[in-house]
């Protein structure tokens, strides 16, 4: 099975004005598919081949850098364009929302939490709500590296590489993240996935 780039689930100018057309055009045709054919051809050869994406950043980690970059940042993406969507942001679906606040504090008290974690992860990398061992977790991590590795399950995650924010915002990457929780996020899709985790 080779790494295969989809479509956006929504138009390059669904989420104006808080991400542009001219980012997603960037960022999903050029820097993902980016990943798909440097991970493709990194793939063959590997031993890996046939495998699951999950599967292939897990046994990669650590063992086949090239493959593991490109991979990870394959798999981060997949879901990266589905936890965003026109008019996100908002309410939490009931079971998520009340988990975060067994687990978190408050739905507040996790917005600062995730925000900080996108604001202070140093250079390129990722923001990230995971569930691990049961229990809700806000964490960051470098370039392309993702929870799987971990052992946690990613339910939800921000970009905050500068290809993902530098168009709409130059440097104010914590503008970007305000806008990405507050307006963008697809909460339907992260129940979906903390559904399907617990
Ligand atoms: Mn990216």
């Amino acid at each position: 099975m080779s790494l295969e780039l989809p479509d956006l689930p929504y138009a390059y100018d669904a989420l104006a004005p808080y991400m542009s057309a001219e980012t997603l055009e960037f960022h999903h045709d050029k820097h993902h598919q980016a990943y798909v054919t440097n991970g493709n051809k990194l793939l063959e050869g590997s031993g890996l081949e046939g495998k699951s994406l999950e599967d292939i950043v897990r046994e990669s980690h650590g063992k086949n850098a090239g493959l593991f970059n490109n991979a990870a940042q394959h798999y981060n993406h997949l879901h990266f364009w589905n936890w965003m969507k026109a008019d996100g942001g908002g309410a939490i679906p009931g079971e998520l929302e009340a988990k975060i606040i067994a687990d978190l504090g408050s739905v507040a008290a996790f917005r600062e939490a995730f925000l900080n974690a996108g604001a202070t992860q140093f250079g390129s990398g990722w923001a990230w709500l995971v569930l691990n061992n049961g229990k809700l977790e806000v964490t960051k991590t470098p370039n392309g590296e993702n929870p799987l590795i971990h052992g946690q399950t990613p339910l939800l995650g921000c970009d905050v590489w500068e290809h993902s924010y530098y168009i709409d915002y130059r440097n104010a990457r914590p503008k970007y993240l305000e806008a990405f929780f507050d307006s963008m996020i697809n909460w339907e899709y992260v129940a979906e996935l903390f559904n399907a985790a617990s």
